[in-house]
Parts: C-alpha cells; sequence; structure tokens
C-alpha cells in the first residue's frame, strides 16, 4: 500500500522538483523528512527508487503555504534533499525554485491573479526574508510561454522578474559574519559572507587553479574537492552555522577575471558538486562580495561604477546578471531575473510504513 500525495514537478529558473502545499504533507518534521526523502528516492546516488534527478539541481523541494503574514501573499519553505545521504537540509534558501512559487501559488489558487500581471509577494521561511515575483498573467491565468532567455535552462519562456530586498545575513545573522571582509583560512584569503545564502568567495588562483575550468573537470579533481571542503568545515562555525559537516552550506565559490565580457568569472561548490551555472542567491551573494573593498572578489571583478550595478557573474553555462542598488558600499537591493515552467501534475506516491496521509486510509493507493 502507498500514499498519495498531491505534488507538481517545476522547473524553477536552473533547478527542478517538486511542489507541495503544506497542508498536503505531515506535519511533524520528522515524518514529513521520511516522506521527502521517499519521494524523491534518497538516499541513492540514482534516486531509482524516487522521482528526484540524481543531482542537487534536480533533487529540491518547495512547500508552500497561504500567508498570514500582513502585506504577504505565501509562504515558502525550500528543501534540500541531499542525493546520496538521508539529510533534508532547509537551512539554506533556493532563488531558483523560488522562480516557481509565483506561478504554482497563482495555479493553486493560494493567490488570485490579475489579469496582465500580478505581483506575489513571497516570505522566504529559510531566510526570513521577502521576495517579490512578478508574473505574467492575462486574462488571470499564469502565462508561462514567453520569450526571456536564461543561462543555464533551454529555450525561451515568460520572463519573472524577482526582487529581494533584506537578504543580508539571511542564515548567519550578518553580511559578514565574522566582521571581517577578509579571513585566511588553511592559508587561503576568503570572504565569509551571507547576502541571501551563506558562501565562502576566494580566489581560484589561491588554490592553484585557474577558475575558468569546466564543471566536469572540477568534479574529477579530488584534491581540490578536499582542500576546499577542509576550508568549508572550519568556515562553517566562523559563519555562525555551527558544525557544517552535514548540511548544504556554506557554497564555495571560486572567483576569476571575467573572460566573457561580464563582470566576474566563478564557479561554485554547492558545496560538494560544481553548479552547472550558480544558485540565484548565491549569485546575490557573490556579486556582493565583488563590491566589498579589499575582498578577494573585488581585485578580480570589473565593475560598473554607481547606486545602480548590473554585476554579470560568469558561471560554466553562461552567464547571470544581479542589479545591485548601493547606498554607498552597502547592497541595500538586488534584482534579477527567471523563468519557470510547470511540467508535471499529480500525485507522488511514498510507502505506507513511512506515512499512512492525512486522508482516510481507504485514500490510500494499492
Ligand atoms: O543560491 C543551488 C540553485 C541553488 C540554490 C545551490 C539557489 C540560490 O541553483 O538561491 O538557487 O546553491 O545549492 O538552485
Amino acid at each position: 500500500m502507498q500514499t498519495r500525495i498531491p505534488a507538481v514537478m517545476m522547473r524553477g529558473g536552473t533547478s527542478k522538483g517538486l511542489y507541495f502545499l503544506a497542508d498536503d504533507l505531515p506535519a511533524d518534521i520528522a515524518t514529513r523528512d521520511a516522506v521527502l526523502l521517499a519521494a524523491m528516492g534518497s538516499p541513492d546516488i540514482r534516486q531509482i527508487d524516487g522521482v528526484g534527478g540524481a543531482d542537487p539541481l534536480t533533487s529540491k523541494v518547495a512547500i508552500m503555504s497561504r500567508s498570514t503574514r500582513p502585506g504577504i501573499d505565501v509562504d515558502y519553505l525550500f528543501a534540500q534533499i541531499v542525493v546520496d545521504q538521508a539529510v533534508v537540509d532547509t537551512k539554506p534558501n533556493c532563488g531558483n525554485m523560488l522562480a516557481g512559487v509565483g506561478p504554482f501559488a497563482i495555479d493553486e489558487g493560494l493567490v488570485a491573479a490579475t489579469d496582465g500581471e500580478t505581483t506575489v509577494r513571497i516570505f522566504m521561511v529559510n531566510s526570513g526574508s521577502v521576495a517579490e515575483a512578478r508574473i505574467r498573467t492575462p486574462g488571470g491565468v499564469v502565462a508561462y510561454a514567453g520569450d526571456a532567455r536564461i543561462d543555464g535552462a533551454p529555450g525561451t519562456a515568460a520572463p519573472i522578474p524577482i526582487g529581494f530586498l533584506d537578504t543580508e545575513g539571511s542564515a548567519c545573522g550578518s553580511l559578514l559574519p565574522t566582521g571581517n571582509a577578509v579571513d585566511v583560512i588553511d592559508g587561503v584569503p576568503c570572504t565569509l559572507i551571507d547576502n541571501g545564502m551563506p558562501v565562502v568567495v576566494f580566489a581560484a588562483a589561491a588554490v592553484g587553479r585557474t577558475g575558468y575550468e569546466s564543471r566536469d573537470a572540477l568534479n574529477a579533481d579530488d584534491a581540490l574537492k578536499a582542500r576546499i571542503e577542509a576550508i568549508r568545515l572550519k568556515a562553517g562555525p566562523m559563519m555562525n552555522l555551527g558544525d557544517v559537516a552535514k548540511q548544504v552550506v556554506p557554497k564555495m565559490t571560486l572567483v576569476a577575471p571575467p573572460r566573457a565580457g561580464g563582470s566576474v568569472c566563478t564557479r561554485t561548490f554547492i558545496p560538494h558538486v560544481c553548479h552547472a551555472a550558480i544558485g540565484v542567491l548565491g549569485a546575490v551573494t557573490a556579486a556582493t562580495a565583488c563590491v566589498l573593498p579589499g575582498s578577494p572578489a573585488a581585485a578580480v571583478a570589473r565593475l560598473p561604477e554607481g547606486r545602480r550595478r548590473l554585476v554579470s557573474v560568469e558561471h560554466p553555462t553562461g552567464e547571470f546578471s544581479v542589479d545591485l542598488e548601493m547606498e554607498g558600499t552597502r547592497v541595500v537591493r538586488a534584482a534579477l531575473l527567471r523563468t519557470a515552467r510547470r511540467l508535471f501534475e499529480g500525485n507522488v506516491l511514498v510507502p505506507r510504513t513511512i506515512w499512512a496521509g492525512r486522508r482516510k486510509l481507504a485514500d490510500a493507493a494499492e
């Protein structure tokens, strides 16, 4: 016997995962996590017994509910389902899955659409901060088709502009949890920073790499991965994250001078696999490191001047433009463009031994 749980699979930006209504999942967190692991098929490197895509970028879950907070439409909780470990990490946020939240909320009737465009104000539970997404809704219905292109996802789709206001210190308590623009760990000058995502930013050259290596080459580079993990484990407590051995933060971003007309070149480990592109809040945070005087990122970045700065973050499959609004040297607002698409709708099934479901037993499926 299995339990059917209503779920929608969506591409959000350059990620993909299951979107749930909170009311359809167990209220008890341990049971919820067991359900999510079973749904995705973790722990298993192929996730063969679940619907996860056997990659951190496709092993993600978004849990939504109507918000009771003033001025907010929907609460969004993100969960990273670790592929090869029985770990569900709700510490980090995910700005890519965030792109699917507005369309999902409208499609599921959590938010009433207006004709033309609907602004959805989203409380991001993981980070305690707010994002505002603008969704195209001609005739009050979500339009997924459009002409916006983002690197890391093929084709074009309707644009979803997203603005972030209060992302500083999302998990670490402050933008620079050590108070420094530079901390030296294992001989490598690093910036320990959190503008929406805890990230350790350091020069690729400081670990003997160019920063232009392919994702595959970096994923095969065991010596580099071991060195980066040693730095990460030391950075975690310094960033107020405690022991991060079983957490997917901080992310680790190598920076190098831009070489494709952008502002900075990046390679990001999330944290044990190199990202095919770069995370959304990871990119906001890396861009923020670039405008930080004296940081390793500032040393290699080529930035525009002014109060509004479009920082083009190069990554393995293209670039990600982050629009930073500055007050002096401080970033007060970040905006960017994503797309999303509803891919599959129905029920995901988990063994009844894991959860018998909210509804009466007769509703459980064979
Ligand atoms: O940084 C991957 C992604 C992410 C996270 C990761 C993200 C973000 O690209 O906001 O979107 O860094 O694990 O989906």
